[in-house]
């Protein structure tokens, strides 16, 4: 069966590209695109529809691309770690790579030519980067610690890749789900603190109880754009772990087939759940699921502060521990990447995970090795227990290589709370999120603090700034911070940080 996508009479540019070819079918063009050079592709395909593979052209560094993978749960090996490492090694020009805020990793500085070969060696280990970009499902989040989490509710693993396997069809590529009206995000948490930001997803299952069976509650709708921010609402309904994979296909048709595609700024989710209510739109789920939907149950398992895994924890498995490594911003480079494997693989039992705070964890750590293990000179760089403010810092790519970025970040992000890190103390960890633009991609709206890049005016003069947000809840009764102050010159942050971080966190000065 292939979609049934009414094109609506006034298509934006996006949706005609993509009935004029799918952006899968550039699949089939890639030795062709790797003959032929960046510069001689057609644009769209350069710069559009590479991204159904996960390839992403940067117009900040035009010519090396950037390969965004899918990670189910956050979930790899160490021979998979060393495959993207040696992939950095060999072909990144930039040599570095960072773990995102889905749980993911992106490699940088690829060119077209060595595309296909990347994509041989990734199949090689069982990984993809199809379908991570545009009009498509993003990677499936899910608790970091599935599996080995003392306290979990559900062991969401298989779940979500289940999801993706559908979606994807195996990672080979699904174009059941390949033109969907704009991007989508889902998140699948089995653990009792929301550690995958349920309330942020277009789909969220969080766990509850329903007449003593252990399922999911279904949050539809959260989203960031420049335009609009709004938290997930209930479907008001309650599924079994084993009809996870059914609703969200069965939504996602839904949401295929009937979203908004005239304007890309109005197309998300919620778009949709706005012009129907939530009573067709759900009405239209239980009709494509052929199958009634039990109304939710009345309260979720939601009900622990957001953990950030940092530090050594006893595993549900007696005589195990899982290690959580701060890697500020996300940022890996390929001897980071080698030596985390190597890591997991002496000391644990060859497996990764990824957090959204975009930081690792390498479980399956014996008592016996932990001694050993926390004096491992990379733990030095990573460590196990961080300052409290760079402990939660986290940020996105910004303008070092994004081309929708108004600000520098990262390098800025970490430079700051160095310097903050000088001047006050603090008891616990302050969240700080820096995004380089109101896309939200570093989720200023879920932090304690959240930086997002603005232009700003300083003596006449047009400079790097951002507006701040805050109040941001995570974990239990989650939900969004606002904005509070506009458009402070980057350049004067610091001491509007520290008065912040004095009045409402109670830090003290040094
Ligand atoms: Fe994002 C677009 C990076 C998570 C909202 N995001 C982009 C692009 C692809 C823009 C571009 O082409 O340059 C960025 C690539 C920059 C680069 O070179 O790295 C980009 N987004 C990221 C990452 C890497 C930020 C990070 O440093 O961790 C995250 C990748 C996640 C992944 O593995 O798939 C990332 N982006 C998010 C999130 C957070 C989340 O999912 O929890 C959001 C807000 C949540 C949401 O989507 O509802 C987010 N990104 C956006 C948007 C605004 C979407 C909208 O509806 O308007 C865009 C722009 C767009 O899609 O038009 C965008
Ligand atoms: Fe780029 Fe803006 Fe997303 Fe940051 S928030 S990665 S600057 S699109």
């Amino acid at each position: 069966m292939t979609s049934t996508i009414t094109p609506p009479a006034s298509l934006n540019k996006f949706e005609k590209f993509k009935a004029e070819k799918d952006g899968l079918a550039v699949k089939a063009e890639l030795e062709h695109f790797a003959r032929i050079g960046w510069e001689a592709m057609d644009q769209i395909d350069r710069e559009h529809r590479l991204k159904w593979l996960g390839v992403f052209f940067r117009p900040v560094t035009p010519g090396k691309f950037m390969m965004r993978m899918r990670m189910p749960s956050g979930i790899l090996t160490s021979p998979q770690m060393r495959v993207l490492a040696d992939i950095m090694q060999r072909y990144g020009d930039e040599g570095s790579a960072d773990i995102t805020t889905r749980q993911n990793i992106q490699l940088r500085g690829i060119r077209i030519e060595d595309v296909p070969d990347i994509l041989n060696r990734l199949q090689q280990v069982g990984m993809t980067s199809i379908q991570s970009g545009m009009d498509n499902v993003r990677n499936i989040t899910g608790s970091p610690v599935a599996g080995i989490d003392a306290s979990e509710l559900i062991d969401t693993r298989e779940l979500v890749q289940q999801v993706q396997d559908t979606l994807t069809n195996g990672g080979k590529g699904n174009p059941e789900f390949t033109n969907l009206p704009r991007k989508f995000n889902i998140a699948i948490a089995g653990c009792r603190d929301n550690s995958v930001h349920a309330e942020i997803n277009d789909l969220a299952f969080i766990p509850a109880y329903k007449d003593n069976l252990l399922g999911f509650n279904v949050l539809v709708g959260g989203f960031f754009s420049a335009k609009r921010c709004d938290a997930a609402i209930p479907l008001n309904a309650w599924v079994p772990p084993q009809d996870v994979v059914d609703l969200s296909q069965a939504l996602l048709e839904v949401y295929r087939d009937n979203g908004l595609r005239s304007n890309r700024l109005k197309a998300r989710l919620m778009w949709l759940i706005d012009e129907w209510g939530m009573e067709k739109f759900r009405a239209e789920v239980e009709k494509q699921l052929g199958r009634p939907l039990q109304p939710a149950a009345e309260k979720d398992e939601i009900d622990w502060e957001k953990l950030d895994h940092i530090g050594v924890y006893p595993q549900k498995q007696p005589g195990l521990n899982y290690v959580g490594l701060h890697i500020p911003v996300g940022r890996l480079y390929a001897q980071d990447m080698f030596d985390i494997a190597r890591l997991a693989e002496v000391y644990g039992s060859g497996e990764i995970r990824l957090t959204v705070e975009q930081n690792a964890i390498i479980p399956n750590v014996p008592d016996s090795r932990l001694e050993a293990f926390l004096v491992e000179p990379l733990l030095q760089h990573f460590s196990i227990n961080p300052d409290s403010l760079a402990r939660s810092l986290v940020s996105c790519t910004g303008a070092q290589f994004c081309n929708f970025a108004l600000i520098e970040t990262k390098n800025r992000a970490l430079s700051l709370i160095e310097e903050l890190d000088t001047e006050v103390s603090l008891s616990k960890p302050v969240r700080i999120h820096w995004t380089g633009c109101p896309n939200s991609c570093g989720q200023p709206q879920v932090a304690d603090i959240g930086l997002m890049g603005t232009k700003a005016r300083k003596n006449g003069k047009a400079v790097e700034g951002v507006d701040i947000y805050m109040g941001g809840k995570v974990g239990k009764d989650a939900h969004l911070g606002s904005c509070v102050q506009k458009g402070i010159p980057c350049e004067d942050l610091k001491p509007v940080l520290r008065d912040l971080l004095i009045k409402h966190f109670n830090a003290t000065p040094r």
